[in-house]
């Protein structure tokens, strides 16, 4: 027997892939459609992601962005709270000071990789990534690197960069090259630390160039603090401006976002459609982001002084309307990434509220600044952020 064009088309429209009038058209007498085939079962439809205390931060972001915490590799690899909820909750790790040159190679040409190769496990094990942080901060340079001629200290930091993101190529999705390079001061564009006291600007340009020289793979980044207020972004907008102009590769930005309770988030959010405005296609790293529980006068932060007095040790102490107002924030704020392309990696800086760096910082007094309390469970701003309906 033999099947005509026709015949093909009537066969297909009864399984259901064509439209039966594909067959129409043409002449003679049309035969009876052929009895339809019973429909094929429908697979019920896949369970919405919980909500809620029962949602995890990975899940409910998975299409977002990266959702990562800074941590100590001790506190996610010691069998504990924080190492379960590390696993549960987070796409990426950020090494907490791991990573730093203070740790890695304290004394020129000795190298200590032990914590951070064993993030890289932890990390790799769970299926999550390693943010690197950071190649160059000021804070963390031992002395050996800004001694010697231009020519000396440059080839200190091309080797140290070289080994480093050298031995973590294609295993770190992001590096923060350099860390607080911008003033504080609007006098200054740059931060007068040693490395520019001993070679000027440059020393930028050669951390960005060794980076991407040792990890082509890695997106690199310029981070720094206060991109929030319009003088501090300001200058950082001059600094990311000239290496853009002058071809110096650079990936993106880290907006760290240590923030107060009292700020309003679209001040917050202004700092990422500035970088947007640039219309340099930079990805967006929130890097650092922390809430304090207090609203203190910038001197407190800058320097220690009339900080608000601490609530007390027991997260019982903090008012409820202050971790509404926590809530809200946090939500108005991950509202706000999720709404911005360029927006690629969001990261809490701790897992608990009871090891953030906060505690001590810029007083010591208990700060409950993060997303889980003291003994790891979710807080309202985690309700907040993983559950529209959680009502605050
Ligand atoms: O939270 C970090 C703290 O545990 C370290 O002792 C310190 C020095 O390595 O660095 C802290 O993290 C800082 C980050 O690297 C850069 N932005 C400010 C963070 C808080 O100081």
């Amino acid at each position: 027997m033999q099947y005509t064009a026709r015949d093909r088309l009537r066969f297909l429209a009864a399984l259901g892939a064509l439209p039966l009038s594909a067959c129409a058209g043409g002449g003679g007498s049309t035969p009876a459609a052929p009895a339809p085939l019973p429909a094929p079962p429908v697979p019920p439809p896949p369970p919405p992601p919980p909500t809620g205390s029962t949602a995890t931060l990975k899940q409910v972001f998975a299409t977002e962005f990266e959702i990562g915490a800074a941590v100590q590799t001790a506190q996610v690899t010691g069998g504990g709270v924080d190492q379960s909820l590390a696993e549960a909750h987070f796409s990426s790790f950020t090494s907490e000071f791991e990573m730093k040159a203070d740790i890695i190679s304290p004394t020129q040409g000795t190298y200590n990789f032990d914590p951070a190769d064993a993030l890289r496990t932890f990390a790799q094990a769970n299926g999550a990534k390693v943010r690197g942080h950071a190649l160059l901060w000021y804070r963390t340079t031992p002395g050996y690197f800004t001694v010697g001629t231009a020519s000396d200290i440059r080839d200190k930091l091309e080797t140290y960069i070289g080994e480093v993101a050298g031995r973590y190529a294609g295993d770190i999705y992001a590096w923060d090259v350099v860390n607080e390079v911008v003033s504080d001061s609007g006098t200054d564009t740059y931060r007068q630390d040693d490395w520019f006291q001993a070679v000027g600007q440059d020393y930028i340009d050669w951390a960005f160039t060794a980076a991407r020289a040792a990890d082509p793979s890695a997106k690199l980044f310029i981070n720094d603090y206060s991109t929030e207020f319009a003088g501090k972004r300001g200058r950082l907008i001059t600094v990311i401006r000239d290496l853009l102009d002058r071809g110096i590769p650079l990936d993106g930005v880290g907006h760290q976002f240590h923030l107060s309770r009292g700020i309003d988030p679209n001040q917050v959010l202004a700092a990422i459609d500035e970088i947007d405005a640039l219309g340099a296609g930079l990805e967006q790293h929130v890097t650092e982001l922390d809430i304090s529980v207090y609203n203190d006068p910038p001197e407190c932060f800058a320097s220690g002084v009339n900080c608000q007095t601490g609530y007390g040790t027991a997260p019982s102490d903090v008012p409820d309307r202050v971790y509404q107002e926590q809530a809200q924030l946090y939500r108005d704020l991950f509202d706000g990434f999720k709404a911005r392309d360029s927006v690629t990696s969001v990261s809490l800086w701790g897992i608990r509220d009871s090891q953030s760096w906060l505690n001590n910082y810029p007083v010591s007094r208990s700060n409950y600044p993060l997303l889980f309390d003291p003994d790891g469970d979710p807080k309202s701003a985690f309700l907040a952020i993983t559950d529209p309906d959680y009502v605050i």
